[in-house]
This record gives C-alpha cells, structure tokens and sequence, in this order.
C-alpha cells in the first residue's frame, strides 16, 4: 500500500525545489538536528529503563544542577552536527562557550543554538520535556567564528523549531513562511507532517505563568494577571483559565496548538538579572516559528562582523 503520508524530508525538499525558501545546506543540517531529537527521544522514553534518569552531579553555566538526560541531549545534538559540513560553530544552554566545529570537519556557514533539554524540572517525573533549536547565519567578512556571531537579533535566524517529547514526539519547525508540525512515527523511525502553515488562534482564555512568584512580580504584570482572575465581572469580561507546565516547550506548543499566552516576566527575587529564560535558545526560537510568514527576512544579506544586538530582554512574553 503506498504511504502518501509526507515525511520531514520531503518536506523540506520541497521547500527547497518548490518554494526555494532553503538552500540545501540549510535542509541537511535541519535533517541532522531532527536525527539527533530523534535519538533524544528514545533516550527520554527508556526513562529508568536507560540508566539516564537522576542528576549528573554537575552544574551549568547558568549554576543549574544538570541532569544526566542535559548531558546526554548535548551530546547526542554536538556529536549528530559536528561532521556534516553545514556548521561552523554551536551553542548551548549546558556549555560555557561556543563549540567550534573541529578542523577535522569541514566548516559550514551556519551557527546552531539549542537547550538540549527545556523543562529539565520535569525530567524525573514524567511530564513533557523538549529540545530548542536556532539557526543563524555566521557574519561574513572575517575568518574564523566568535561569541559575539551569535548575537544576532532574532529576525536574523533561518530556521528555528523545537520538539517536544510527550505522549507523542512532535517536532516544531519553521524556514520561514509560517510553521510545520511532525509526529514521530517510531514504527518507521521518522517524522510525519501532521500539521502545516501553523498559526496561533488570535483568540484566548489561557495564561500561563508560575503564580507562585506573584508577590515578586512588577505592578504592570501584577495588573494582567488579576484582570484574568478578575474573570467575566472583571475589564476584560471573559473567564480564563491558567496553565503552568513548567516547561516551556510544552507550554508554548499547547499556545500554538489552542492560543494563550506564556509570561516568566522579571521579578524582584533577582533585580539584576533580565529575566530567567535565555534569550538565544528560548525565547527568540519558541517565539519565532508561529509567526514566521512574512518573506523579508529570507531575502536579508548574511549578517557582516560585528552586527551583533543586545541579548537581554527584560520580560519573556509569547502571546496569541
Ligand atoms: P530549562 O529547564 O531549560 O532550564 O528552562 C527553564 C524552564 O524549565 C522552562 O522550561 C520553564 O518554563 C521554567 O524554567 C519553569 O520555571 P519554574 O520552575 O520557575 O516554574
């Protein structure tokens, strides 16, 4: 019987070929990374059964005790991209600094950010964790690569999706023009198109928020938030109900797949830090892929040295 079912693959070939919105490169390093999330996700799904649960015993840079699920997510995603040609250079939520592709690999043009594993609280006890990804173009114009290539504004990535290891493994994935889910077919072993020119319903009910930092938040988010609770009788005249998964990745495909909005604003338990969520691999690429349809950005030049913009933001907010 003849599958007409669309793989990722084709997918992706035909965005290429048909639409011309991806160079090849492009393509085969997105196919790379949905390999390596792939083997992720049998890692996840062993839980007990793979002697990859409990803590790691280290800490990350952001002073974050890892798991051994981080370690092993980092370098399923380092090892998978490191030969293939398509990378100069990665980053990553569990390394101090940027990984250089090795001489022995030939050097690509793009850069990759990723948090191997978002929702990292939730590893142990079975809720929904997921992988975030980011691609950039390395700046021309100067030899070699450096942090500072990575510090780019979000509206510079090419490419950016997430994939979400729950009841399903779905993969999240946007080139720009609008976004692409997948369903991990683990008969197969490879990803299904599900869902395409995804958009977030301009309506909603849901909020997403850790109410429990409520007494640390600003005045502005405070106001929001009791507006929602304020429900019918209140300014915004409707009920809404609230959903907090903790971790993001879960809580921002729910927003893509039935509207809300996911807030971890800024609050006063740490005054001098921009927010918890980095900018790089969590907020810029989870609050890229719903929108992604406007085609200016496909035709921006490769960015040139020293086009870097400021990283930090002060409130991470992703919305219908
Ligand atoms: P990491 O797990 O990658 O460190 O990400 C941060 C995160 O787990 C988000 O996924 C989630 O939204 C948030 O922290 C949960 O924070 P809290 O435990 O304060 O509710």
């Amino acid at each position: 019987m003849v599958d007409h079912r669309i793989s990722l693959t084709r997918y992706l070939v035909e965005q290429q070929r048909v639409h011309g919105h991806i160079p090849s490169e492009l393509r085969l390093l997105l196919e790379v990374v949905a390999r390596a999330c792939k083997r992720i996700s049998y890692a996840v799904n062993k839980g007990e059964l793979g002697d990859a649960m409990g803590s790691a015993g280290s800490e990350n840079v952001q002073g974050e005790m890892q798991k051994k699920l981080d370690i092993i997510a980092n370098e399923t995603l380092i090892e998978a991209n490191e030969w293939g040609g398509h990378l100069a250079a990665m980053a990553s939520e569990e390394m101090e600094g940027i990984y250089i592709v090795p001489n022995r690999y030939p050097q690509g043009e793009y850069l990759l950010m990723f948090d191997p594993l978002d929702g990292s609280s939730n590893i142990d006890v079975n809720v929904s964790i997921g992988t975030i990804f980011s691609v950039l173009r390395k700046p021309e114009g100067h030899p070699g690569v450096h942090d500072a290539d990575f510090l780019q504004p979000g509206n510079r990535q090419v490419a950016a999706g997430y994939c979400v290891y729950g009841p399903q493994t779905t993969l999240v994935l946007t080139v720009g023009d609008g976004g692409a889910m997948f369903t991990l077919d683990r008969e197969q072993g490879s990803f299904i198109l599900t869902r395409e020119n995804v958009r977030t319903s301009e309506d909603t009910q849901e909020f997403a928020i850790n109410m429990s930092n409520m007494r640390h938040w600003d005045a502005p988010v405070r106001r929001y938030i009791d507006e929602c609770l304020a429900g019918a009788e209140g300014p915004r005249g409707k009920n809404f109900n609230m959903r907090w998964i903790a971790s993001m990745v879960s809580d921002v495909h729910r927003i893509l797949t039935r509207g809300g909005v996911f807030m971890y604003p800024w609050d006063k338990r740490e005054p001098h830090k921009p927010g918890k969520l980095r900018l790089m691999y969590e907020a810029n690429p989870m609050g890229s892929t719903p929108w992604a349809g406007s085609s200016s950005r496909r035709a921006a030049p490769p960015p040139t040295a020293g086009s870097a913009s400021s990283t930090s933001s002060r409130a991470s907010c992703m919305s219908a």
